[in-house]
């Protein structure tokens, strides 16, 4: 392991200064400033309100700049998502815009993986020309583009992939929450719900631990939701570190979740424990449902889970003995996001017992809100783009959530020999989004592939052009709409100037690509009209936008009014599902296996996320790293009984092979894990030499999984997986 220049301490002496919630008095924006400001040194210090880029949770801050460096940061106690407080990675990422680590330059691979450096001419010259090429040989629809989606992505990714013409528009989502989202939208028309932990009584976590994959608001909240008395549950294979605030753990079998629902449902309906008034008002398909439900009894989901009959009725019985106060939360990427081949299936029956409760948008229960976006903006400024063709893979993954659709999409598509060039930006794919094998190869066929990045990732080293954005530090961005009981725009905004001189911002790069590629029509507005314009047409305050980095949208809303309006088809919650059955599958919530499953001497490898990192990105921040080698957080966790039948003991080296791989890792030996799974943090297992702290370090994890996609969904069934282990003799 190397040696790290960066002292721990000294980092999390920095974490630490931001603990405190300061509340915003009346005194004005300056005060306001003031009392955001760290108290110790005002002396030459500017503040900018901006947007945390290390991880999707977009979190507000107040960056402070000292003699025009980043000094320091302190969570926006405006801002809804981090109230005041920062998470550790938050911290540690704003490395990167001082970073050695960065690209600097645009880069051009020689095909035989080789890059050097050119000139954003030649770039974008080069790349206009192909792209026009492919244009004119294969048409629009040869072209892709897969996002994270970021405030500025969101808008110019997907501008700039439809004025091509083409409808391929992808997030990141077939390998975080897509099953999640699509059972929400086939259960309730919408992607999501929240539970009301806080003024609720009774609580299960499936697989979704707010301190480890961590937003402020949520880790704030359980610890508010404990102090307040509110039993929590948490269903996981391992004893996560949100157990601490919790009162039960429930170690399931992985991948057993959806039998564990479906027994809920089973003593919930056989016993009359059900909100008969929203059923026979809110929903559709109830009595066919219902009346399948017999078969899922708590004995029938013992020897599946692992889990004791008698706890799960007792699950049941508190669930109803609290309704409409009980709840079981959101997931997010865990149990069922995107893991299994029932995953989708999760979702829904999680979402039944929801709607069984009666709780949707009753205190305590699941909240579903919705975020507000910009208005229509002046036509002759920012043109529409025509329709484009629609996204491929939609007839493939038919009941994939529809705005980020399933990107395991394009592996299908370059083998059937239509998508010849794509476009990565703030993405990842080709180490998270399924086996790398797959993206390698799938990216070996294509012609044009342009990867737009701060950092040599894995991805980068596949493309033939790396386009190097400048950090978030040092940009303005779009702003970024959140809802909850009052619509906000939060803002990104420059903190430093440019460190590096040839990086450029995305609305930028975008723009200038497009008048090389021909569609520079659809790009003549500065990115400082945009935001006025996005503004303006939801009637926010531009200026407290920038002097607050928060400023609201719309009224308030009552987020306890009772059940929404149901954006299905048939404008009800939905336990039975019309496009399932067009599809061709069972249209009724029931039960469906893991694809695999453990035999003896076997596993399944089960991963999660760890508080200071975020999923591959950190991986070249240094100082998270030395965290990482300090503590020996790459371990991979085995049960303490099995790691005894197989003469292994703490701290061993350990080798873990799967169908498709195999990596040697130092080993956990605990309690803390159920006996059928190995745990690995993914944030591991770095494979691009130019980002040495993380280079070489831990397991791969998507490495070890086979490409493969749920079906008619596309999620990339992460944990579907079995592994055997061995010691490494020394
Ligand atoms: N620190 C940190 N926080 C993050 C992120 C990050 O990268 N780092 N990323 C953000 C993003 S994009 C996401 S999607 C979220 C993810 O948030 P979560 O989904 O909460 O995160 P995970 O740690 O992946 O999974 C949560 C738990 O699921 C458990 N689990 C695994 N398999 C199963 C199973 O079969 N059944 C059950 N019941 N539990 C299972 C794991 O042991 C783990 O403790 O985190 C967000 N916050
Ligand atoms: N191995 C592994 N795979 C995973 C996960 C994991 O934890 N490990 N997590 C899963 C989940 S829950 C999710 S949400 C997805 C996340 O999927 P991704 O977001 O694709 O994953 P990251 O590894 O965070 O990669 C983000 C990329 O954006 C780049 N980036 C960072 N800042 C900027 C910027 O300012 N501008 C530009 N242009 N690029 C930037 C980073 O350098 C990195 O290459 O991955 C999924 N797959
Ligand atoms: S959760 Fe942490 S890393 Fe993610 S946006 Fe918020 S502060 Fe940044
Ligand atoms: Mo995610």
């Amino acid at each position: 392991m190397q040696v790290r220049n960066i002292s721990r301490r000294g980092f999390l002496v920095g974490s630490a200064l931001t603990a405190g919630l300061l509340t915003v008095g009346v005194g004005g924006m300056s005060s306001w400033l003031a009392k955001e400001a760290l108290a110790d040194d005002t002396s030459n210090i500017t503040q900018v309100p901006t947007t945390c880029n290390a991880c999707s949770n977009k979190c507000g801050f107040v960056a402070s700049v000292k003699d025009g460096r980043l000094w320091k940061l302190k969570g926006n106690s405006l801002h809804p998502n981090s109230k005041g407080k920062l998470c550790a990675r938050g911290h540690g990422y704003s490395q990167v815009v001082y970073s050695q680590y960065r690209i600097t330059d645009p880069l051009k691979n020689d095909g035989n993986g080789n890059f050097s450096a050119i000139s954003w001419d030649q770039a974008y010259q080069e790349i206009g020309d192909k792209v026009k090429q492919i244009l004119a040989k294969n048409g629009p629809e040869a072209f892709a583009l897969i996002e994270d989606p970021r405030p500025n992505g969101k808008y110019y990714s997907h501008r700039f992939i439809n004025a091509l013409g083409s409808g391929s528009y992808y997030h990141h989502s077939a390998a975080c929450n897509l099953s999640f989202t699509s059972a929400n939208v086939l259960t309730m028309g919408t992607t999501g719900y929240s539970g009301d932990i806080t003024s609720s009584k009774f609580v299960i976590f499936i697989g979704r631990s707010y301190a480890d994959g961590i937003n402020p608001k949520s880790a704030l909240s359980l610890a508010q939701a404990r102090d307040n008395g509110v039993k929590i549950v948490f269903v996981d294979p391992r004893l996560n570190n949100s157990a601490n605030f919790g009162s039960q753990w429930v170690p399931i079998n992985p991948g057993t979740d959806l039998a564990l629902v479906l027994a809920i449902s089973n003593v919930l309906v056989t016993n009359n424990l059900y909100d008969a008034d929203f059923v026979a008002n809110e929903t559709y398909g109830f009595d066919e449902w219902s009346a399948t439900l017999d078969q899922y009894t708590p004995e029938w989901a013992e020897p599946i889970t692992g889990i004791k009959a008698d706890t799960i009725k007792q699950l049941a019985m508190d669930l109803a003995a609290s309704a409409p106060k009980s709840v079981i939360a959101e997931t997010w990427r865990g149990a069922y996001g995107t893991a299994y081949l029932n995953s989708t299936e999760t979702g829904r029956a999680v979402n039944a017992v929801n709607a069984l409760l009666g709780n949707f948008n009753k205190k305590g229960g699941a909240l579903i809100t919705s975020a507000p976006s910009a208005g229509a903006l002046d036509p002759v400024k920012f043109p529409p783009v025509p329709k484009p063709t629609e996204r491929l893979g939609v007839e493939d993954f038919p009941l994939a959530d529809d705005v980020p659709g399933s990107n395991l999409s394009v592996p299908l598509y370059v083998d059937k020999g239509v998508l010849k060039g794509i476009f990565f930006y703030n993405s990842n794919a080709a180490m998270g989004y399924t086996n790398p094998k797959t993206w390698a190869d799938t990216l070996s066929k294509m012609d044009l592939k342009v990867c737009i990045d701060v950092q040599m990732s894995e991805t980068a080293h596949l493309c033939d052009y790396v386009l190097p954005e400048c950090s978030y530090l040092e940009r303005d961005e779009l702003p970024e709409f959140l809802g909850s009981s009052q619509g906000v725009a939060c803002a990104r905004q420059k903190v430093v100037d440019l460190v590096n001189a040839n990086t450029k911002t995305s609305d930028v790069i975008y723009s200038e690509l497009a008048q090389a590629c021909g569609i520079g029509q659809y790009f003549k507005f500065t990115l400082e009209e945009l935001i006025e314009a996005q503004l303006a047409s939801v009637n926010a305050d531009l200026n407290e936008y920038k002097q607050k980095g928060v400023t609201n949208v719309g009224d308030p809303v009552d987020v306890y009014a009772g059940p929404p309006n149901w954006k299905t088809p048939t404008g009800k919650f939905q336990f039975k599902s019309d496009l399932m059955e067009e599809c061709g599958l069972d249209p009724l919530i029931h039960w469906v296996a893991p694809k695999v499953m453990p035999k003896d001497g076997e596993y399944r490898l089960i991963g999660g996320k760890q508080s200071i990192h975020s999923h591959q990105m950190t991986t070249a921040n240094e100082a998270l790293m030395a965290i990482t080698d300090e503590y020996h957080l790459e371990a991979a966790w085995i049960n303490a009984a099995e790691a005894a039948k197989l003469g292994i003991a703490d701290g061993d080296m350990i080798e873990i092979t799967s169908a498709e791989n195999t990596s040697q890792v130092r080993c956990k030996v605990t309690e803390r894990l159920n006996p059928t799974a190995i745990w690995i943090p993914t944030h591991y297992g770095c494979s691009s030499p130019e980002l040495k702290p993380g280079y070489g370090i831990g397991v791969p994890w998507m490495s070890m999984i086979t490409y493969q996609a749920e079906p008619k969904v596309g999620s990339a069934m992460s944990q579907e997986v079995i592994v055997t282990v061995r010691k490494v003799e020394a």
